[in-house]
């Protein structure tokens, strides 16, 4: 494969490790920088240019030659899809987002659920603590309805979260994998949605539990009741009759991937939900990614994250497959898993903290600027080159507090988080809500994301914020038109005190950024601020600003 690096540099080398060795082979000069070949031997790949000012690695220029894990990582063979280079998602949570058919949704009390009846809430009645229970009737139908919304946004991707048959409504349990809920409207709506989504190019990603299955699951009941049952291979039983689960959850029960069962039911046999459903959705996000197989970024865990995703490939072979990594995500891509991950650590924790001064479990958190774009950067660096513009990224999700009501509704705020999403690299996420405004009902003591965050969707135009939704509008645009936004490369930019700021490059193309939670004065050249779509010069008071320098 040929490298290049743009540089004024007349010479150069690559160093590239390879059977324990450090291989050398010299640049070419071509116009705008140099270049070589090369045959990439190993995977990961790992290497370094050597140029007359020192050592390039993932890290900077440096005086020495640097660890290897500040050498670029290269995963040869698992490149991301191209379409998810960079794409922008809308998140959504089947239940909350819209009923396409009332005579869908279940009734109050229609079964009971770890004892106790399910209910039905009205859709304008706040979500309570009663969570897995409350049903609101959303279903995909619906999703189908809202489609010219979502195009109006213009964003790409759909994830939902999970579909298929399950006693809860957040459906995490599942009952049936090869059955999509009929309360969400079957097979049938899965169907009628993934054809339109085609029709308009745009993309659906489905969410994989896999990591463990719902109590009631025909599997587990069998393991349970039978000790002589095949499925009991599937699971780990402790001699006082407990079994693993999902964080000591009891009606998760934790798969064991060192079962041939488990593995034939999930990974290689025809009917692995990651293969079955790869003809209605164009790619997956595991549930707790971090866990499947062995908990822990080891060999275990990795082998069967790259199993699941060569699974799906299989059988698409443009499928994504992005993981829920909860922790540093990093370990896990460089070991040549996924495509990508949520990325918690690395984007959406420091983001949150840093504005929020809280972390996500409301616990102070006092970042500054300054510490939360290390935590950026850091990580960043830290990631495979292919992975950078295939993470998901995000300020809200289903699991954690919603962003506007972490910044108390600061609108100026909220939307410097969402600027900052959308500028850094990545593929970023709009939670279901977040671009009208919908924000939580409970207290601000009270800090708790689900099932708080998990309000139904506002559909009553006269609720929504129609300045958040032009500006997210603005935003999605921006990403899809600028190269330097969607695929360019991540660079440091000198500011002021208090100000995150960074640089995107692609192709001769530069977009600088800067966010300042209490604004800040900037001194620039001549350019563009890109959000505002005027020209500006010199100084300029800004609490962020996407800028866009004319030569
Ligand atoms: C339910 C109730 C909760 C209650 C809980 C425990 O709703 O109020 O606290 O039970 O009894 C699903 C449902 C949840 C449900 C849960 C258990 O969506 O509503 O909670 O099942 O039945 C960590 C994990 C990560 C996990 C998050 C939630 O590492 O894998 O916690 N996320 C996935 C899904 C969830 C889903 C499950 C796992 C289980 O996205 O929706 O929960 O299938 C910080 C923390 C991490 C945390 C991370 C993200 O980094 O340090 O610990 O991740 O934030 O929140």
């Amino acid at each position: 494969m040929a490298l290049s690096l743009e540089t004024p540099a007349k010479e150069g080398l690559l160093l590239f490790e390879k059977d324990g060795e450090i291989h050398q082979k010299p640049m070419e000069r071509t116009e705008g920088g140099l270049r070589v070949r090369v045959f990439v031997p190993t995977s990961p790949f790992r290497y370094v240019f050597r140029l007359p000012e020192g050592f390039l690695g993932s890290h900077g220029l440096e005086k020495a030659l640097p660890r290897y894990d500040r050498f670029f990582h290269l995963l040869a063979g698992t490149q991301p899809p191209e379409w998810a280079q960079g794409a922008v998602y809308y998140q959504i949570f089947p239940d909350r987002f819209r009923m396409g058919r009332p005579e869908l949704a279940p009734q109050d009390g229609a079964w009971r659920y770890q004892g106790r009846p399910i209910r039905r809430k009205a859709w304008h009645e706040p979500p309570g603590p009663e969570g897995p229970w409350e049903f609101y009737g959303g279903d995909l139908w619906g999703v189908l309805e809202a489609l010219p919304h979502l195009e109006g946004l213009g964003v790409e991707v759909l994830y939902l979260t999970p579909i298929f048959q399950s006693p809860s409504s957040h459906r995490y349990d599942t009952e049936d994998y090869l059955r999509v809920d009929p309360h969400l409207g079957g097979e049938e709506a899965l169907e009628a949605l993934f054809q339109a989504l085609e029709k308009r190019g745009m993309r659906l990603v489905l969410d994989g539990v896999f990591n463990h299955v719902g109590a009631t699951h025909p599997w587990f009941q069998r393991a349970l009741k039978d000790l002589e049952s095949p499925e009991r291979s599937m699971f780990t039983f402790y001699p006082d009759g407990s079994y693993a689960a999902f964080w000591g959850v009891k009606s998760m029960p934790k798969l064991d991937y060192a079962s041939p069962l488990t593995q034939e039911r999930f990974v290689f046999g025809k009917k692995a939900p990651i293969r079955y459903w790869m003809r209605l959705a164009h790619g997956w996000r595991l549930d707790v990614a971090h866990s499947i197989g062995e908990g822990g970024t080891n060999r275990k865990n990795a082998r069967w994250l790259r199993a699941l995703a060569r699974a799906a490939k299989e059988e698409r072979p443009e499928a994504l497959v992005i993981g829920e990594l909860s922790y540093d995500a990093t370990p896990t891509l460089r070991a040549h898993t996924l495509d990508g991950a949520m990325h918690y650590a690395g984007f959406a924790h420091p983001v949150m903290a840093w504005l929020s001064g809280r972390d996500v479990h409301g616990r102070e958190a006092a970042l500054s600027a300054e510490e939360a774009w290390e935590v950026l950067w850091d990580h960043y660096r830290a990631l495979p080159l292919q992975v950078r513009h295939a993470m998901y990224t995000f300020v809200s999700s289903h699991d954690i507090p919603r962003a506007l009501w972490r910044l108390r509704g600061n609108l100026g705020l909220f939307q410097l988080a969402y600027a900052l999403l959308f500028a850094f690299p990545g593929s970023p996420a709009i939670y279901y809500g977040d671009e009208v405004g919908l924000s939580q009902p409970n207290p601000y003591t009270l800090w708790q994301g689900d099932p708080y965050c998990r309000a139904p969707f506002p559909w009553d135009e006269a609720l929504w914020n129609r300045e958040t939704l032009g500006f997210l509008r603005r935003l999605v645009r921006l990403k899809k038109t600028h190269p330097a936004l969607r695929r360019g490369s991540l660079l440091p930019l000198k500011a002021p005190e208090g100000v995150l700021a960074f640089r995107r490059r692609y192709r001769g193309e530069e977009v600088w950024a800067f966010f300042a939670k209490e604004g800040a004065r900037l001194r620039l050249p001549r350019g563009v601020d890109l959000l505002r779509e005027e020209e500006v010069a010199g100084e300029v008071e800004a609490q962020y600003l996407l800028f866009q320098p004319l030569n």
